[in-house]
């Protein structure tokens, strides 16, 4: 199994600025404990960061016939972009969206995702444990689908 993590714009800078809002560990940190759980579960991922809408659309089409799933946290995009929603209805792959912080805690604008509604669900607000609990679910939520198949 093979699972595609995205993280969108502006998350190549965790861990040096907004500690209190998005903790201390950098992205890279994040992408290694993210392999080592992988390991763990016996799955493999593929990690992308963008600050651009385009790339990640490209990202996620590129994930056909490649990936099992996808993990994705769109950042700041998750409450503007339907180009980013429409790709990820159009691989039709599950995806699992994550945030470190509880998006329906702060401003009323970040509440609303456009990812939500074509996502298997969504982990958020425990910080860079979010990453790790949302490929937990998102292997499980495969594992089954493989199993239900036979
Ligand atoms: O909580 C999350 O994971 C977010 O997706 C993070 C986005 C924000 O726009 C979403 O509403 C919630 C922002 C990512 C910005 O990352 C930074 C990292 C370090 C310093 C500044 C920004």
């Amino acid at each position: 199994m093979r699972i595609l993590v995205v993280h969108g714009p502006n998350l190549n800078m965790l861990g040096t600025r907004e500690p209190g809002i998005y903790g201390t560990l950098t992205l890279d940190r994040i992408n290694e404990s993210l392999v080592a759980l992988a390991d763990e579960l016996g799955c493999t991922i593929s990690s992308f960061q963008s600050n651009s809408e385009g790339a990640l659309v490209d990202a996620i089409q590129a994930a056909v016939g490649t990936c099992d799933g996808i993990l994705i946290n769109p950042a700041a995009y998750t409450h503007t972009s339907v180009a980013i929603r429409d790709a990820l209805a159009a691989v039709a792959l599950p995806v699992v969206e994550v945030h470190l912080s509880n998006i329906h805690r702060r401003e009323e604008f970040r509440s609303h995702s456009f990812v939500a509604a074509v996502a298997v669900g969504q982990v958020t607000g425990f910080g860079a444990d979010s990453y790790l609990l949302g490929l937990r679910a998102l292997f499980t939520h495969i594992e089954k689908g493989i199993v239900t198949k036979g």
